[in-house]
């Protein structure tokens, strides 16, 4: 198991959104307030979370928040985010990003990490096109789409996020949209206290390249919205993939869950194992037997 995470009475600063710049109406607003109303009710300190992202219009998030976090490079979140939990155990390691970033050019990292279950929440803010960049077909975008690399629409078959998370295996794996603000909090919440790499896609509407994408799964415009039946089993990895494999707008909740040992868990015992070999012995002394063992 993984050290838990340390949760005080009251945090240190009160974590505040430092001028969001996304156009009005976007729906990565409703994701970071949420954020900060899930760090408000869980009383975490400013100090015990990390906020972590790529490059892209959603991928600005940590520079809203107040607190420590990263905005690193095109894809790379995760490696990133993979260095601050196996070496901060009692941080909350939150990445935030686009289906770009995520899916596109950062996949290979998607996939990695989630199959060695490193502990840390990831948030892809899907809207179903490259934003920031002004309208170009993302992984996630539906065939027929028109966009500026696809301007008699989009050829390529999308990828379904839910099932890729599932197949790489994430160990959590939720689903919702910025629509409805109770439920991406309490996803959030629940895949902050999943001890493993947990998954949320959150449906994000770019109201600027791709108006109207989710309106099927929004009540207040003519669409529904529903939840993940009351008897799905989160533990059936097969009954999960039958949900993700539902026509949009498909289900919102928590399609899978397992606990397996964490990367985490597992190079904290290693460390553990090689600190005991070389107990009583200086910095110096531990170098000058790697030396020995070359020669
Ligand atoms: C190495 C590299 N390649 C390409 C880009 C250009 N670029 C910046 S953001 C982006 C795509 C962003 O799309 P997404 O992750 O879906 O985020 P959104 O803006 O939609 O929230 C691209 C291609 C870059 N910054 N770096
Ligand atoms: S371009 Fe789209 S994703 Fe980017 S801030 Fe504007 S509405 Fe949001
Ligand atoms: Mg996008």
């Amino acid at each position: 198991m993984s050290a838990p995470v340390t949760e005080l009475p009251q945090p240190t600063q009160k974590i505040v959104a430092d001028h969001p710049t996304w156009c009005p109406g976007c729906g990565d607003f409703s994701v970071l307030a949420l954020y900060f109303k899930l760090i408000e009710k869980r009383k975490i300190w400013h100090e015990k979370i990390t906020t972590v992202a790529g490059i892209g219009c959603s991928s600005r998030f940590p520079y809203f928040v107040q607190a420590h976090g990263v905005h690193y490079i095109h894809g790379r979140a995760l490696p990133f985010a993979s260095g601050v939990s196996l070496s901060r155990p009692d941080l909350h390691v939150f990445v935030f990003g686009g289906d770009g970033d995520a899916f596109s050019i950062g996949g290979n990292h998607f996939n990695h990490t989630a199959r060695k279950n490193i502990k840390m929440t990831y948030v892809v803010m899907d809207n179903w096109v490259y934003g920031l960049t002004k309208k170009q077909t993302s992984p996630t975008s539906p065939l027929g789409f028109k966009s500026k690399t696809d301007v008699t629409g989009a050829v390529d078959y999308p990828i379904n996020p839910m099932k890729q998370a599932i197949a790489a295996g994430a160990t959590f794996v939720a689903r919702t949209t910025h629509t409805n603000p109770n439920h991406v909090l309490q996803m959030m919440e629940a895949a902050m206290d999943h001890d493993g790499f947990s998954f949320v896609e959150c449906l994000s509407e770019c109201v600027e390249f791709y108006e109207g994408a989710f309106d099927a799964s929004n009540p207040r415009k003519g669409g529904v919205f529903n939840l993940v039946p009351a008897e799905h089993n989160v533990t059936d990895e097969l009954a999960a993939y039958k949900l993700a494999d539902e026509a949009f707008p498909g289900r919102f909740g928590i399609f899978y869950k397992v606990n397996k040992p964490t990367k985490n868990a597992k190079e904290a015992s290693l460390n553990a194992a090689n600190m005991e070999k070389v107990k009583g012995l200086r910095d110096w002394q531990i170098l000058q037997k790697s030396f020995d063992r070359l020669k």
